[in-house]
């Protein structure tokens, strides 16, 4: 841990709202006993079979998920938005709410930052107060699907695509400040996504948009600096409702060619039509050395942003066994920035978002269960119901006191929900910042 400036006061200061480790240790007493006679019942078994469980540890322990600057408020819809009390209304108090999700469960070791949403006013006491949560910076993100303030053109029409030069130029321009705006705080990654597309058939010129918006992410490339990498996304429909430009993976992954190696592609789970396979995609991404990296939430219709796992926990687990065997077989591929990317209106956000960072976990257990020797086997011998024997087997595993291994090992809690609920979290928040607080962004 290193102090910039300031000292250890200023980090007082900075930090109100912070769990004490021996509060959690002391929750996790309560259920300590439960957890051992679980873990050790379910470790001897899967050592039986000749699973490695220290390793699953150990590798469990090091994903850490970014949490986006903009999940940890209310999300709203079209229709409205309800607060939830207690929302951060600044940088500073958002980056207590990524130590509170950190400190419960030690794997949320990364902020997202959304720019212009959440450009530091003092950088120094900014990486200071990181630094001080253990928290790193990972993707920034641009915006370029709204008008900002004082900003001279619209992106009504589209940015980096737009028929206007000086539009895209704007546009182009903003990705480059973000770039900058992340170097000051140590990120080595940009993520775009546009909203460009249009509403109506024929109001583009479905070539001209592409081109221009390969043109403008080469422009935007050239400012990259050699240790980052450029993240791609796309997203099928909204809020464009006729044409997306960069509408597919494959869309995603000609831009990204055209850019050259530090450009990948990146999936985000609610952006695919529905019954998209995206553990195929995922893994043919990998093949090809061009997924950079994974934006988690689910969904029952389109992009509806609810917590992971929250309704097809076994489509997650098929993706994660994808990225398993893409990690242990494909070096050509880079490691992927993970983060969450959902929000919306009904739970408490640092409750969904601790939800949604044991999904992923259980998912990436459950997937390191799959004897991929054993499945490569059954596959060489085009035996079909032994391949579903092996994923399910692993699927069907109660993996829950590994989770808790995980985090008793590394000062989390045992569990997180019980444990932010017991310490009173929301009321701390709610007494610290007032009742009707809203974060920014949304
Ligand atoms: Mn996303």
């Amino acid at each position: 841990m290193k102090y910039t400036f300031g000292g250890f006061y200023s980090i007082k200061k900075l930090i109100s709202v912070k769990i004490k480790e021996e509060h959690i240790v002391k929750l996790n007493k309560n259920s300590l006993k439960n957890h051992i006679e679980n873990f050790d019942f379910l470790a001897n078994k899967l050592s039986k079979k000749g699973h490695n469980v220290s390793d699953i540890v150990s590798k469990l322990s090091e994903l850490q998920v970014a949490i986006p600057s903009w999940a940890l408020g209310a999300g709203g819809t079209r229709f409205g938005r309800f607060s939830f009390y207690g929302e951060p209304s600044n940088l500073e108090q958002k980056l207590e709410d990524v130590g509170v999700l950190q400190s419960l469960t030690q794997t949320a070791g990364a902020v997202s930052l959304h720019i212009p949403w959440d450009i530091p006013s003092d950088y120094n006491a900014i990486i200071e107060q990181a630094d001080a949560l253990n928290i790193k910076f990972d993707s920034v993100n641009s915006n370029t699907f709204q008008d900002q303030k004082y900003a001279i053109e619209t992106y009504k029409y589209g940015s980096l695509s737009n028929t206007s030069q000086a539009v895209r130029e704007q546009a182009i321009q903003h990705n480059l400040d973000v770039i900058n705006i992340g170097n000051k705080l140590g990120s080595k990654c940009l993520t775009i996504w546009l909203a460009d597309g249009s509403c109506f058939p024929g109001q583009n010129n479905f070539q001209t948009a592409f081109q221009n918006t390969q043109d403008s992410l080469k422009n935007i490339y050239m400012g990259l600096p050699d240790d980052w990498k450029m993240l791609i996304e796309y997203k099928p429909y909204e809020p464009n409702l006729y044409s997306t430009v960069i509408r597919d993976w494959g869309a995603s992954l000609m831009l990204a060619n055209g850019c050259g190696d530090k450009a990948f592609t990146l999936v985000d789970l609610g952006h695919h039509l529905p019954n998209s396979n995206i553990e195929q995609i995922v893994s043919i991404l990998q093949l090809k050395g061009k997924l950079g990296g994974f934006h988690f939430n689910d969904s029952k219709y389109g992009d509806d942003d609810l917590t992971v796992g929250s309704i097809k926990p076994y489509a997650l687990f098929l993706i994660f066994n994808e990225l398993v065997y893409g990690m242990e077989n494909n070096p050509q591929n880079p490691d992927l920035n993970w983060m969450i990317d959902a929000s919306h209106n009904v739970k408490d956000p640092l409750e969904d978002l601790i939800q949604s960072l044991e999904a992923i976990q259980e998912a990436y257990a459950k997937a390191l269960l799959i004897d991929q020797a054993e499945l490569k086997v059954a596959q060489l011998n085009n035996d079909v119901v032994k391949c579903q024997e092996i994923l399910q087997g692993a699927y069907r595993t109660d993996v829950r006191s590994i989770l808790e291994k995980v985090r008793l090992s590394s000062g989390g809690a045992l569990s997180p929900i019980n444990a932010y609920r017991s310490l009173n979290i929301r009321d701390t928040l709610i007494k610290e910042r007032g009742k009707n607080t809203v974060a920014t962004g949304l």
